[in-house]
Protein backbone atom coordinates (compact mmCIF):
# COMPACT_ATOMS: atom_id res chain seq x y z
CA UNK A 1 0.00 0.00 0.00
CA UNK A 2 1.11 3.85 -0.54
CA UNK A 3 0.18 6.36 1.22
CA UNK A 4 0.46 10.67 0.58
CA UNK A 5 -0.45 13.42 2.57
CA UNK A 6 -1.81 16.67 1.08
CA UNK A 7 -3.64 19.29 0.78
CA UNK A 8 -7.32 19.46 -0.19
CA UNK A 9 -7.67 21.60 -3.10
CA UNK A 10 -10.74 23.02 -2.28
CA UNK A 11 -10.75 23.84 1.77
CA UNK A 12 -6.80 23.18 1.97
CA UNK A 13 -7.36 20.68 4.99
CA UNK A 14 -4.86 18.27 5.50
CA UNK A 15 -5.75 14.44 4.18
CA UNK A 16 -4.13 11.37 4.01
CA UNK A 17 -4.94 9.16 0.37
CA UNK A 18 -4.31 5.99 -0.99
CA UNK A 19 -2.65 5.69 -4.10
CA UNK A 20 -3.46 3.39 -6.58
CA UNK A 21 -2.30 4.59 -10.36
CA UNK A 22 -2.90 8.23 -10.69
CA UNK A 23 -6.11 7.75 -7.95
CA UNK A 24 -5.75 9.60 -4.40
CA UNK A 25 -8.48 8.08 -2.48
CA UNK A 26 -9.05 10.14 0.89
CA UNK A 27 -8.62 8.30 3.94
CA UNK A 28 -9.69 10.78 6.23
CA UNK A 29 -12.85 11.30 4.24
CA UNK A 30 -13.77 8.04 5.73
CA UNK A 31 -11.78 7.83 9.08
CA UNK A 32 -11.53 11.50 10.03
CA UNK A 33 -8.94 10.95 12.42
CA UNK A 34 -6.83 9.47 10.09
CA UNK A 35 -4.78 12.45 8.64
CA UNK A 36 -1.42 10.75 9.16
CA UNK A 37 -0.12 7.13 8.57
CA UNK A 38 0.35 6.46 12.35
CA UNK A 39 -2.69 6.16 13.54
CA UNK A 40 -4.10 4.31 10.60
CA UNK A 41 -1.09 1.78 11.46
CA UNK A 42 -1.81 2.01 14.88
CA UNK A 43 -5.57 1.08 14.23
CA UNK A 44 -4.50 -1.63 11.89
CA UNK A 45 -2.26 -3.18 13.92
CA UNK A 46 -4.63 -3.14 17.07
CA UNK A 47 -7.34 -4.86 15.30
CA UNK A 48 -5.15 -6.93 13.56
CA UNK A 49 -6.90 -5.59 9.99
CA UNK A 50 -5.55 -7.22 6.78
CA UNK A 51 -3.98 -4.46 5.21
CA UNK A 52 -5.14 -5.54 1.68
CA UNK A 53 -8.61 -5.86 2.82
CA UNK A 54 -9.01 -2.40 4.29
CA UNK A 55 -7.50 -1.11 1.41
CA UNK A 56 -9.92 -2.67 -0.61
CA UNK A 57 -12.79 -1.17 1.38
CA UNK A 58 -11.15 2.39 2.00
CA UNK A 59 -10.85 2.62 -2.42
CA UNK A 60 -13.79 3.70 -3.23
CA UNK A 61 -15.72 6.44 -4.16
CA UNK A 62 -14.29 9.83 -4.91
CA UNK A 63 -11.05 9.97 -5.78
CA UNK A 64 -8.32 13.31 -7.02
CA UNK A 65 -5.49 12.67 -9.54
CA UNK A 66 -2.50 11.87 -7.79
CA UNK A 67 -0.42 14.06 -11.14
CA UNK A 68 -2.67 17.05 -10.29
CA UNK A 69 -2.02 17.04 -6.30
CA UNK A 70 1.65 17.01 -7.67
CA UNK A 71 1.94 19.96 -9.99
CA UNK A 72 -0.41 22.00 -7.79
CA UNK A 73 2.19 21.33 -4.93
CA UNK A 74 -0.28 20.12 -2.67
CA UNK A 75 2.45 17.01 -1.22
CA UNK A 76 3.07 16.92 2.16
CA UNK A 77 5.66 15.07 3.82
CA UNK A 78 4.23 11.61 4.11
CA UNK A 79 4.06 11.40 7.62
CA UNK A 80 4.52 14.08 10.40
CA UNK A 81 7.93 13.02 11.33
CA UNK A 82 8.48 14.99 14.50
CA UNK A 83 11.86 13.96 14.56
CA UNK A 84 14.59 12.53 11.41
CA UNK A 85 17.77 11.04 11.90
CA UNK A 86 20.25 9.83 9.65
CA UNK A 87 22.86 7.42 9.24
CA UNK A 88 26.17 8.13 8.03
CA UNK A 89 28.89 6.50 5.71
CA UNK A 90 26.94 3.21 5.04
CA UNK A 91 28.31 2.75 1.59
CA UNK A 92 31.29 2.66 -0.18
CA UNK A 93 30.56 5.75 -2.20
CA UNK A 94 30.05 7.65 1.03
CA UNK A 95 33.26 6.56 2.66
CA UNK A 96 35.28 7.56 -0.26
CA UNK A 97 33.74 10.86 -0.41
CA UNK A 98 34.46 11.28 3.02
CA UNK A 99 38.15 10.48 2.87
CA UNK A 100 37.85 13.01 -0.39
CA UNK A 101 37.10 16.27 1.59
CA UNK A 102 38.12 15.68 5.20
CA UNK A 103 41.20 17.61 5.93
CA UNK A 104 42.05 15.10 8.54
CA UNK A 105 45.26 12.89 8.12
CA UNK A 106 44.03 9.76 10.11
CA UNK A 107 40.57 9.01 8.41
CA UNK A 108 37.15 8.26 11.06
CA UNK A 109 35.43 7.37 8.01
CA UNK A 110 36.96 4.29 7.41
CA UNK A 111 36.87 3.43 11.08
CA UNK A 112 33.08 3.85 11.15
CA UNK A 113 32.48 2.19 7.80
CA UNK A 114 33.88 -1.20 9.26
CA UNK A 115 33.10 -0.38 12.77
CA UNK A 116 30.27 -2.42 14.58
CA UNK A 117 28.13 0.96 15.87
CA UNK A 118 27.31 2.96 12.61
CA UNK A 119 27.16 6.83 12.28
CA UNK A 120 23.89 8.03 13.29
CA UNK A 121 23.16 11.90 13.66
CA UNK A 122 20.11 14.08 14.00
CA UNK A 123 19.15 15.67 10.79
CA UNK A 124 15.54 17.51 11.42
CA UNK A 125 12.24 18.20 13.15
CA UNK A 126 8.56 18.42 11.42
CA UNK A 127 8.87 22.10 11.22
CA UNK A 128 11.97 21.80 9.25
CA UNK A 129 11.19 19.39 6.66
CA UNK A 130 10.76 20.74 3.29
CA UNK A 131 7.37 19.03 1.86
CA UNK A 132 8.06 17.27 -2.33
CA UNK A 133 7.55 19.91 -4.83
CA UNK A 134 9.45 22.71 -2.49
CA UNK A 135 13.18 24.26 -2.68
CA UNK A 136 15.14 22.93 -0.25
CA UNK A 137 17.89 25.78 0.57
CA UNK A 138 21.75 26.08 -0.04
CA UNK A 139 23.66 27.58 3.13
CA UNK A 140 25.12 30.66 3.05
CA UNK A 141 28.61 29.75 4.39
CA UNK A 142 29.54 27.23 2.46
CA UNK A 143 30.88 26.58 -1.02
CA UNK A 144 30.52 22.88 -2.16
CA UNK A 145 27.07 21.43 -0.80
CA UNK A 146 25.46 18.24 -2.67
CA UNK A 147 21.92 16.31 -2.15
CA UNK A 148 22.53 12.80 -0.57
CA UNK A 149 19.32 10.68 -1.80
CA UNK A 150 18.78 8.34 0.71
CA UNK A 151 16.24 5.69 1.42
CA UNK A 152 14.48 6.53 4.64
CA UNK A 153 12.20 4.29 7.22
CA UNK A 154 9.43 5.42 9.17
CA UNK A 155 9.81 3.83 12.52
CA UNK A 156 7.13 3.33 15.60
CA UNK A 157 8.11 4.26 19.38
CA UNK A 158 8.87 0.63 19.83
CA UNK A 159 11.51 0.35 16.25
CA UNK A 160 8.61 -1.45 14.36
CA UNK A 161 9.51 0.04 10.54
CA UNK A 162 5.80 0.96 9.35
CA UNK A 163 6.93 2.11 5.75
CA UNK A 164 9.51 3.70 3.38
CA UNK A 165 10.14 6.75 1.45
CA UNK A 166 12.95 8.44 -0.07
CA UNK A 167 14.87 11.29 1.84
CA UNK A 168 17.28 14.17 0.75
CA UNK A 169 19.76 14.50 2.84
CA UNK A 170 21.25 18.20 1.69
CA UNK A 171 24.68 18.40 3.23
CA UNK A 172 27.76 21.15 3.19
CA UNK A 173 31.05 19.23 2.23
CA UNK A 174 33.23 21.63 3.06
CA UNK A 175 32.04 22.43 6.35
CA UNK A 176 32.03 18.68 7.64
CA UNK A 177 35.80 18.78 5.31
CA UNK A 178 37.32 21.35 7.79
CA UNK A 179 36.44 19.35 10.83
CA UNK A 180 34.21 16.15 11.30
CA UNK A 181 32.78 18.32 14.52
CA UNK A 182 30.94 20.47 12.81
CA UNK A 183 28.22 17.74 11.46
CA UNK A 184 25.65 19.15 12.87
CA UNK A 185 26.20 22.79 10.96
CA UNK A 186 27.12 20.70 7.79
CA UNK A 187 23.63 18.53 8.32
CA UNK A 188 21.25 20.63 10.34
CA UNK A 189 19.82 24.26 8.84
CA UNK A 190 16.89 25.85 7.74
CA UNK A 191 15.39 23.86 4.67
CA UNK A 192 17.97 21.18 4.94
CA UNK A 193 15.82 17.79 4.53
CA UNK A 194 12.81 16.98 2.32
CA UNK A 195 11.36 13.15 2.47
CA UNK A 196 8.28 12.34 -0.06
CA UNK A 197 6.63 11.70 -2.14
CA UNK A 198 4.93 9.17 -0.84
CA UNK A 199 4.99 6.18 1.89
CA UNK A 200 5.26 2.77 1.12
CA UNK A 201 3.77 0.81 3.71
CA UNK A 202 5.92 -2.45 5.43
CA UNK A 203 4.75 -5.55 3.82
CA UNK A 204 5.87 -9.20 3.44
CA UNK A 205 5.41 -8.67 -0.30
CA UNK A 206 7.82 -5.17 -0.12
CA UNK A 207 11.36 -5.82 -0.51
CA UNK A 208 13.50 -2.68 0.05
CA UNK A 209 16.55 -4.49 -0.77
CA UNK A 210 15.15 -5.24 -4.42
CA UNK A 211 14.79 -1.58 -5.54
CA UNK A 212 17.72 0.88 -6.81
CA UNK A 213 17.67 4.77 -6.19
CA UNK A 214 18.22 7.24 -8.44
CA UNK A 215 19.33 10.97 -8.37
CA UNK A 216 18.91 13.47 -11.63
CA UNK A 217 20.67 17.38 -10.82
CA UNK A 218 19.18 20.16 -13.49
CA UNK A 219 20.23 22.76 -14.15
CA UNK A 220 18.86 24.83 -16.93
CA UNK A 221 17.05 22.32 -18.86
CA UNK A 222 20.31 20.29 -18.86
CA UNK A 223 21.30 17.23 -16.64
CA UNK A 224 24.26 18.13 -15.07
CA UNK A 225 24.70 14.75 -12.75
CA UNK A 226 23.12 10.92 -13.00
CA UNK A 227 23.60 8.35 -11.40
CA UNK A 228 22.08 5.46 -8.94
CA UNK A 229 22.94 2.97 -6.74
CA UNK A 230 21.20 -0.57 -5.44
CA UNK A 231 19.75 -0.78 -2.17
CA UNK A 232 21.92 -4.27 -1.75
CA UNK A 233 24.87 -2.03 -1.69
CA UNK A 234 23.80 -0.20 2.32
CA UNK A 235 26.54 -2.04 4.07
CA UNK A 236 24.00 -2.53 7.25
CA UNK A 237 20.79 -4.32 7.86
CA UNK A 238 17.89 -1.34 8.08
CA UNK A 239 16.84 -3.32 11.33
CA UNK A 240 20.71 -3.27 12.77
CA UNK A 241 20.44 1.25 12.04
CA UNK A 242 17.08 1.23 13.54
CA UNK A 243 18.20 -0.78 16.79
CA UNK A 244 21.26 1.42 17.17
CA UNK A 245 19.14 4.54 16.96
CA UNK A 246 16.75 3.06 19.77
CA UNK A 247 19.16 2.24 22.22
CA UNK A 248 18.56 4.28 25.21
CA UNK A 249 16.89 7.06 23.43
CA UNK A 250 13.05 7.18 23.53
CA UNK A 251 11.61 8.26 19.93
CA UNK A 252 8.15 9.29 18.91
CA UNK A 253 6.34 7.43 16.33
CA UNK A 254 6.60 8.77 13.07
CA UNK A 255 10.14 9.36 13.55
CA UNK A 256 12.28 8.95 10.28
CA UNK A 257 15.63 7.40 10.01
CA UNK A 258 17.49 7.99 6.18
CA UNK A 259 19.80 5.06 5.65
CA UNK A 260 22.59 7.31 4.24
CA UNK A 261 23.47 7.97 0.52
CA UNK A 262 25.27 5.70 -1.72
CA UNK A 263 25.42 8.28 -4.94
CA UNK A 264 27.68 11.12 -4.22
CA UNK A 265 28.01 13.51 -7.05
CA UNK A 266 32.33 14.08 -8.58
CA UNK A 267 34.37 16.38 -5.92
CA UNK A 268 34.45 19.42 -8.71
CA UNK A 269 30.55 19.35 -8.34
CA UNK A 270 28.23 22.09 -6.18
CA UNK A 271 24.99 22.49 -6.54
CA UNK A 272 23.48 26.18 -7.35
CA UNK A 273 20.53 28.43 -6.77
CA UNK A 274 17.76 27.03 -9.44
CA UNK A 275 19.28 23.15 -9.89
CA UNK A 276 16.60 20.67 -9.81
CA UNK A 277 17.05 17.32 -7.66
CA UNK A 278 15.11 14.15 -8.44
CA UNK A 279 15.27 11.38 -6.48
CA UNK A 280 13.07 8.42 -7.63
CA UNK A 281 12.53 4.55 -6.12
CA UNK A 282 10.20 3.56 -8.69
CA UNK A 283 8.29 1.47 -5.53
CA UNK A 284 8.03 4.74 -3.93
CA UNK A 285 8.26 7.63 -6.78
CA UNK A 286 9.75 10.85 -7.69
CA UNK A 287 11.10 13.24 -4.72
CA UNK A 288 11.63 16.47 -6.57
CA UNK A 289 13.11 19.85 -4.91
CA UNK A 290 14.79 22.91 -6.63
CA UNK A 291 17.53 24.43 -5.27
CA UNK A 292 17.69 27.91 -3.44
CA UNK A 293 19.29 30.25 -1.38
CA UNK A 294 18.53 31.05 1.84
CA UNK A 295 16.31 34.15 2.54
CA UNK A 296 14.16 33.35 -0.72
CA UNK A 297 10.84 31.89 -0.69
CA UNK A 298 9.78 28.71 -1.21
CA UNK A 299 8.53 28.10 -4.81
CA UNK A 300 4.62 26.89 -3.86
CA UNK A 301 4.72 29.90 -2.00
CA UNK A 302 5.61 32.05 -4.50
CA UNK A 303 2.83 30.55 -6.67
CA UNK A 304 0.63 31.41 -4.08
CA UNK A 305 -0.40 28.30 -2.85
O1 LIG B 1 29.82 11.56 8.20
C1 LIG B 1 29.16 12.02 7.38
C2 LIG B 1 27.77 11.77 7.03
C3 LIG B 1 27.68 11.06 5.74
C4 LIG B 1 26.29 10.90 5.28
O2 LIG B 1 25.39 11.69 5.56
C5 LIG B 1 25.98 9.75 4.42
O3 LIG B 1 26.82 8.85 4.23
O4 LIG B 1 24.87 9.73 3.92
MG1 LIG C 1 23.60 11.42 4.30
Amino acid sequence: MKTIRYMHPVDGSVHLGIVVGDDVYSVTDKVASWTDPVPMWQALRALQLDMRSVEERLCVGDSLSYRNLTGEGRLLPPVLAPEVWASGVTYERSRVARNAETQLQDSVYDRVYTATRPELFFKATAERLVPPGQSLKLRSDSAWMVPEPELSVIISSQGDIIGYTIGNDLSSRDIEGENPLYLPQAKIFAASCSLGPALVWCDPAVDPLAWEIEMRIERAGDTVFLGNVALTQLRRPLSELVSYLLRDNPILDGTALMTGTGIVPPDEFTLQPGDVVAIEIQAIGQLVNPISAQGTRAVAMEAGV
